[in-house]
């Protein structure tokens, strides 16, 4: 890790190429072969991700912009006044800003965010939107230990706000060690703001990750290409294909590259040999129940206060409170 503070006063403890290298090396070493999803976040997937919202059958983002626009305010009562708000993988923060706006003399805001490009970005237009609100970004692995920043003012409670169903990335248990840290991290009184992606028809879920325009394709594969460019490996982008399957019994959509021949790929002085067919796994995305979401995060010692959903009930935003 790298801590730097850059020119923003951004405190960067993003992760460095080495663990790039290493956990490719070692997730396409495993059986089956897997890379970890949150190397897609480079300045281009980054991008990329972003028009993934904006698609038609992509509904997650969509659906997560209207519920909050519709009961920010509750929210933010919920919430209460001068909070410190801790942000997850905010990315673009057009969320955040939502709340932000009925929140009552928030004490400061905390993004955390991996791609540090985007931190840069969205801290600049916050601090013009918001020019009293004290905002101390952090460009870190949200999966990795933490160090906060001190902010100048004391505040009633800290509230993690977890956007955007990205705790779908986790398997179950995962999630539910997940969460306990982030109990931990917001301590005696705190909150968690979490926006969860829930169950419905496979086909709706599926055409969300198979998107007609083949942006997610082109997310899915900037991985390999990513891994190109950074580690010096020889991907040949002509034979892997982009491929997302929903599993019922798990309530997970598996991403997938899949080889397109048989070939082999060359990392620095490591060599991988794929079969026609043969898949890297890159990415599992949960679905949940609001009983069985309130469920995990009560194990991670989380009580549940609140659920705001749309008329369908395909996406949930949960409020959990640290269970005293
Ligand atoms: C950012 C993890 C919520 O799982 O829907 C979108 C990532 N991957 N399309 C999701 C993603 C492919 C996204 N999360």
């Amino acid at each position: 890790m790298n801590h730097q503070a850059g020119s923003a006063g951004l405190l960067d403890a993003s992760p460095a190429t080495l663990s790039f290298f290493e956990e490719t090396i070692a997730g396409l070493s495993k059986s089956p072969r897997q890379l970890p999803c949150k190397f897609f976040y480079d300045e281009r997937g980054a991008k990329l991700f972003q028009q993934i919202c904006e698609l038609p059958e992509y509904y997650i983002t969509r659906t997560e912009l209207q519920i909050l626009r519709q009961h920010s305010a509750a929210m933010a009562a919920a919430l209460g006044p001068r909070i410190e708000l801790i942000g997850l993988g905010t990315g673009a923060g057009t969320k955040t800003r939502i709340l932000l706006e009925e929140l009552s003399e928030p004490a400061v805001y905390i993004p955390i965010d991996i791609s540090k490009e985007q931190l840069e970005r969205s801290t600049a237009r916050f601090r013009e939107v918001f020019p009293r609100l004290q905002i101390l970004p952090v460009c870190a692995d949200y999966l990795e230990r933490l160090d906060l920043p001190l902010p100048r003012r004391p505040s009633s409670r800290s509230v993690v706000y977890f956007p955007g169903s990205t705790i779908g990335n986790f398997e179950p248990d995962t999630a539910t060690e997940f969460l306990r840290r982030l109990a931990e991290l917001c301590g005696d009184g705190g909150g968690l703001l979490i926006g969860v992606d829930l169950h419905k028809d496979r086909r709706v879920i599926e055409a969300a990750y198979n998107d007609n325009r083949g942006v997610t394709a082109a997310f899915n594969l900037n991985l390999l290409a990513r891994a190109n460019g950074e580690l010096g490996a020889d991907f040949d982008l002509e034979h892997w294909h982009h491929r997302a399957i929903y599993d019922p019994i798990k309530g997970r959509i598996e991403m997938y590259v899949i080889s397109g021949a048989n070939q082999t790929v060359r990392i620095r002085d490591r060599q991988f040999d794929f079969v026609a067919g043969e898949r890297i796994l890159t990415e599992y995305s949960y679905k949940h129940t609001p009983e069985g979401f309130a469920a995990l995060a009560r194990k991670a010692g989380f009580q549940f206060e609140t659920i705001w959903s749309d008329p369908a009930r395909w996406f949930g935003v949960f409020y959990f409170t640290v269970a005293s």
